[in-house]
């Protein structure tokens, strides 16, 4: 029995002294939000981090990804993944877009694009895919359907911060990224999160979008959401930013003595790496298959039982919750792969601060079983 609970994640947090500067300045200046300084400097500073060319600051990923379909004036359907956290699928319902589920590929867990093109109709206006686990989506076939079709992509890059390609940030393919910095993810702001987009005037709709839509006191382009970083967590994300490398690193540690040491586990199957990414470690999912002695969910509680909380992400399927089931392509027949993955993953806790004992006893119980 650990003597703590050991969550699949934690939140990194710099020492507290250090954000204290940081607060002062908050508090002398009584500049809380709308676009501040602290705001304006952590875009900077994470388009440079990052290798972007534009960033908007948000509340939360969420409300980037509402932001995102209203700024490419999305409408219609939209092909995405069924293996994702819900809020993917919930920003097309909170823009009255129709989700169109394809399965997704074995090896990604991401969309599979061999199944894209035969799910588009003449109302499809984009695809939103998503980055699962931080792990690239296929993004060169992604575009080339997107081209043929005048589609939009906007890619659901809640997972990736920082992941590069052979082509450097991998948050420059499609028409926008959408990353978030909440309490779970690899840069955290507390909650957070923004939208990268590749042009001066996209990311000004996006800003506006943001703010109700105002440009200036008496002018208000468009019907915009209030979806605003505050001046506290932009503050919390440029001291997050220098010690984001360490944590980065740490994490790498930790998946790599897991892909070690459950390399010859008869049944537990670890993704694929791929030579020509850099990763970032957000996650370390395994997929518990025949061969294994337990059940995933068997596993999912033997694990609990020892004070270790693993996480089924992502089980159910989106498209099996009920405001989703009724849609012809939620029908699971269209999506064997990831009802398969969804029956079998199971992440493990992976966090800079998981100490080299705690994965020892992770490790310890799914080799023992
Ligand atoms: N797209 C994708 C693909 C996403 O994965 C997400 C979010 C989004 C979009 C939307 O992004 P945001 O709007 O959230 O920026 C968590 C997160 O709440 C969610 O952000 C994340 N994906 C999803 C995959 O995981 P839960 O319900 O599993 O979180 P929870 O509260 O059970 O936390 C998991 C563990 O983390 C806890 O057992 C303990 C630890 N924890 C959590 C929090 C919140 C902490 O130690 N401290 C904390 O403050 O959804």
């Amino acid at each position: 029995m650990s003597d703590k609970p050991v969550y699949v994640t934690q939140p990194s947090m710099p020492p507290l002294e250090e954000f204290m500067p940081y607060l002062e300045k908050i508090w002398d200046s009584k500049i809380l939000t709308n676009g501040g300084p602290f705001h304006q400097e952590l875009e900077s500073a994470l388009c440079s981090y990052l290798g972007v060319r534009y960033i908007s600051l948000f509340t939360n990923a969420t409300i980037a990804l509402v932001t995102a379909l209203q700024a490419m004036r999305m409408t219609g359907e939209v092909i995405t993944t069924p293996y994702s956290f819900v809020a993917t699928a919930h920003s097309l319902l909170w823009n009255g877009i129709k989700p169109v589920f394809v399965d997704i590929d074995p090896d990604t867990l991401n969309l599979d694009p061999a199944w894209i093109e035969s799910a588009i109709t003449p109302h499809t206006t984009g695809i939103m895919p998503v980055h699962c686990y931080g792990r690239p989506c296929d993004v060169a076939a992604i575009q080339k359907i997107a081209d043929t079709y005048n589609l939009k992509v906007i890619y659901d890059a809640a997972h990736a911060f920082g992941v590069r390609d052979a082509q450097g940030s991998v948050l420059n393919h499609g028409d926008l990224s959408v990353l978030s910095f909440h309490a779970t993810k690899v840069f955290n702001t507390f909650e957070g999160g923004a939208i990268v987009s590749p042009d001066a005037k996209t990311k000004q709709r996006i800003d506006h979008l943001k703010n109700f839509g105002i440009v200036d006191e008496v002018t208000v382009v468009a019907p915009g959401i209030n979806g605003k970083m505050s001046e506290i967590n932009a503050a919390f994300g440029l001291l997050q930013l220098k010690h984001v490398d360490q944590a980065l690193a740490r994490r790498a540690e930790i998946s790599a003595r897991y892909r070690a040491e459950l390399a010859g586990v008869a049944g537990i199957r670890v993704l694929p790496e791929s030579d020509r990414v850099a990763p970032n470690h957000a996650y370390f999912p395994v997929l518990v298959q025949e061969g294994y002695p337990l059940s995933r969910d068997a596993l999912y509680q033997k694990l609990r039982e020892h004070n270790i909380y693993a996480r089924r992400y992502f089980y159910p399927l989106i498209s099996d919750f009920p405001m989703y089931r009724g849609l012809p392509s939620a029908d699971p027949a269209n999506l064997p792969v990831a009802a398969k993955a969804a029956a079998q993953v199971l992440c493990l806790p992976i966090y800079p601060a998981l100490t080299e004992r705690e994965q020892s006893h992770v490790i310890g119980l799914l080799v023992e079983t």
